[in-house]
């Protein structure tokens, strides 16, 4: 099958079209990573091309965004599929003002593919929903996403506000989203960056074998307001 159909189909916000030939790419076998990074993901980067060009707008995106979740629901069970292992656990979502929650959904259902417990909290959180997250689910790692240049500040303040509730040492906070950097993900103190799922999923489970596992928040830790 030739996944630049899909591709179209993404690009032209054509659900339908995204979910049955996602369901009939999946029938022929072709596994669920590639129909993710070879259809939908290069049909959202023409999105975001057309958008800069002004050839979309708003709406457009949108549309593309929704055709991309609906062929995403046939890939969720598949990419999720883990060895039933429980893992350590993952909070994830979005920072304050970014509503792009598509990345992020993906970097979650990776992390139950590899046998993570997976908090989703969704778009648009603040410090304290990440961090408060955190400790109600004794969860050892959060990774966090932003899309825009105008939000990815928020980023710092995450990290900053474990350092001030005195529990930044208990987790690994790890940072991904089309503006941040490798040198970004650096100056703000976080655990880690990579530009995709994939390759985000490999290094937090190296890193953790790495630490142990071990020393993570374990108490319900007071905040500090
Ligand atoms: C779809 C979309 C939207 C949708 C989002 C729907 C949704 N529910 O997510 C809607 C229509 C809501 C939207 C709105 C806006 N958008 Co928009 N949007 C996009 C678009 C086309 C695709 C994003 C996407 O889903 N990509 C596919 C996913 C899979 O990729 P991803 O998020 O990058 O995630 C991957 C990696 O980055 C990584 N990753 C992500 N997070 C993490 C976290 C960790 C820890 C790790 C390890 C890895 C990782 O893994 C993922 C998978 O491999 C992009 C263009 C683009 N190419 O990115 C513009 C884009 C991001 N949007 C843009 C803009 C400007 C906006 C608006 C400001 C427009 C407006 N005028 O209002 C608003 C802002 C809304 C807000 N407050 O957030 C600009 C941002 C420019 C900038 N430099 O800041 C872009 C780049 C378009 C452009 N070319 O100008 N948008």
């Amino acid at each position: 099958m030739d996944l630049s159909e899909l591709v179209r189909f993404v690009v032209e916000g054509d659900a339908d079209n995204a979910e049955s030939f996602t369901l009939e790419a999946l029938a022929q076998g072709i596994p669920a990573e590639d129909i993710v990074n070879t259809g939908l993901i290069p049909g959202m980067d023409i999105v975001g091309e057309k958008f800069t060009s002004r050839e979309y707008f708003m709406p457009e995106m949108l549309v593309s965004a929704r055709a991309m979740k609906r062929a995403m629901e046939h890939l969720r069970p598949l990419l999720v599929q883990s060895d039933g292992k429980t893992g350590p656990t993952a909070v994830c979502g979005t920072v304050t003002g970014d509503l792009h929650d598509i990345g992020i959904s993906l970097v979650g259902m990776m992390l139950e593919g590899a046998g993570f417990e997976v908090i989703y909290l969704g778009p648009d959180n603040t410090a304290d929903q990440f961090l408060d997250a955190m400790e109600k689910e004794n969860a050892q790692v959060l990774c966090i996403s932003a899309l825009l240049t105008t939000t990815i500040k928020n980023m710092k303040g995450v990290v900053e506000r474990a350092k001030e509730r005195k529990i930044r040492n208990q987790m690994k906070i790890y940072v991904g989203g089309a503006p941040v950097t490798e040198k970004f993900a650096k100056d703000i103190e976080s655990d880690g960056y990579r530009p995709d799922a994939g390759q985000g999923v490999k290094m937090i489970k190296e890193d953790l074998s790495l630490s142990g596992q071990i020393n993570f928040i374990k108490t319900n830790h007071s905040a500090v307001q």
